[in-house]
């Protein structure tokens, strides 16, 4: 029996279920981008503040490419499973505050009236990296990238998220209707100003009245977003199934922990998320980079590493001490760089992210944290390398990081099985990989040329090129583990 809204009563009574008229929720939120981290981050904070009471605060979501989570939460009017999972325990929750899913592709007009509508007062965004269509070293917009060059020849029926939010904004802004807030939750630097800069540039090249006033009028706050949240596995859906006592067709599985950090600008009026556990402050700056070079970066040179040396998932990887004194070494590096926010002590935050990873009740793959590198690996490790440079200090743990992920972008692991790689860049990536690890120093020195990803700066850098040049050759030769315990000492 499929989970429902009729069906509510059927569950098990350990499951947390909506505890309010779901029918009486108007949607406030447009959602760009319904994937797991969404449901398992903001839209539970959100069902916080609808149980409280909050009637004008549901979710109309969007996925921006695949209808498959459309398929499977519509049967279910919306309603899925959020599963809490830490060592030996699992805590279930149905989550009702979404009101509608729209997928884009199918029919974008339909998500720019949502968008359009006045009732609606906020557009989030969980598009990931990519889904900015921005040059990831620089921060702003692409403009040839196909979607954009799309949205600029066709800009009412839009493609991608920044060209939904150009065309949805226009619109109000003709019709008289204030703007929406854009709260974009992606782990990007200065996620709400970069989402400004590259909304207001995409607006310009088709109006640059229209610009200006996304630039000026718009307020899009910045975030800090965490949460661990990987990919539902087919043994969550059958497990989550038996102790529903219904069938979800897509649960997500998250760890306990979470954190949302948000700049306290909306000119529209918000939810009351802070009764959630959110914390609203004037500066975001802070807590965002701790978090992207601290957890973020970590995950992604654990990813490459610990894939590289056979660890299928983060809680191996971290379990096994060679990688956790190579976190802790790690850590070491990026703590002397950065500004802690006010109340955070560094170690302690090191110590926290370490239990964070080893947690086995999520089977976080490194395979997924390893996609998409040439979105992240600037905010995550040339960020933190850049300012150690800088200022004289070491960066062999980090280097590694870089090497690992040019070591996995060649596709072979150490055992000559080939890698599924996934990277929007992947064309120009696989291009400069394709005369293979003969030649170490060389293969560094073509990826080092991709300025989208390590800027003009770092190829030149007579400190870091050889570094990542040695680092590479020592992968190559003697493989991840013996690397690591080389740049142990
Ligand atoms: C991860 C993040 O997939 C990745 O790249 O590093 O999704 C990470 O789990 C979240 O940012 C944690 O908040």
């Amino acid at each position: 029996m499929r989970l429902s809204a009729a069906r509510l009563q059927h569950l098990r009574p350990h499951v947390r279920r909506p505890n309010y008229d779901r029918a009486a929720v108007t949607p406030g939120i447009v959602h760009l981008g319904l994937g797991a981290f969404h449901r398992a981050h903001q839209a539970v904070m959100t069902e916080a503040v609808l149980r409280a009471g909050a009637r004008d605060w549901g979710i109309l979501a969007a996925s921006l490419r695949s209808p498959a989570t459309r398929d499977a939460l519509c049967p279910q009017g919306g309603l899925y499973t959020f599963a809490e999972r830490e060592d030996g325990t699992e805590r279930l929750q149905v989550i009702g505050a979404l009101r509608g899913v729209h997928v884009a592709p199918e029919d974008p007009e339909a998500l720019l009236a949502a968008m359009s509508a006045p009732t609606t007062r906020i557009v989030s965004l969980t598009v990931t990296e990519k889904g900015y269509c921005h040059d990831p070293a620089s921060g702003a917009l692409d403009e040839s990238h196909p979607d954009i060059r799309h949205d600029l020849a066709l800009p009412v029926a839009p493609r991608s998220a920044p060209g939904f939010l150009v065309e949805a904004l226009r619109r109000r802004r003709a019709a008289g209707t204030p703007p929406f807030t854009v709260l974009s939750c992606d782990n990007l630097p200065a996620n709400g100003a970069t989402t400004r800069a590259i909304t207001a540039r995409l607006a310009a090249l088709q109006d640059p009245d229209l610009g200006a006033w996304i630039a000026g009028e718009v307020a899009f706050p910045c975030t800090m977003v965490d949460r661990i949240v990987p990919a539902t596995t087919e043994e969550d859906r059958a497990r989550i199934d038996a102790a529903l006592g219904l069938q979800d067709a897509w649960p997500v599985v998250g760890e306990g922990f979470r954190q949302w950090v948000i700049e306290d600008h909306f000119p529209g009026g918000r939810p009351e998320w802070e009764m959630a556990g959110a914390q609203f402050t004037a500066d975001v700056a802070a807590f965002e980079l701790a978090k992207l070079r601290m957890l973020n970066g970590a995950h992604s040179a654990l990813a490459y590493l610990g894939y590289l040396a056979g660890h299928g998932t983060v809680a191996e990887a971290a379990a096994d001490p060679l990688f956790a004194a190579y976190l802790e070494a790690f850590w070491a590096e990026v703590m002397p760089n950065l500004a802690p926010p006010p109340g955070l002590d560094l170690r302690d935050y090191a110590a926290q992210l370490l239990a964070r990873f080893r947690n086995r009740a999520l089977r976080h793959q490194t395979s997924q944290i390893a996609m998409d590198g040439s979105q992240k690996l600037p905010q995550r490790l040339l960020g933190t390398i850049r300012a150690a440079l800088a200022e004289g200090l070491p960066v062999g743990c980090l280097v590694l990081g870089v090497a690992g992920w040019m070591r996995y972008m060649v596709g072979v692991d150490e055992a000559g099985g080939a890698i599924h790689l996934r990277d929007p860049m992947i064309a120009e990536i696989s291009r400069a990989c394709a005369p293979g690890l003969a030649d170490p120093a060389a293969l560094a020195d073509r990826l080092l040329a991709i300025p989208a990803i390590f800027g003009e700066d770092l190829p030149r850098h007579p400190v870091f090129r050889p570094a990542v040049q040695a680092a590479l050759a020592g992968l190559v030769a003697r493989g991840s583990r013996a690397a690591l315990r080389e740049a142990l000492g």
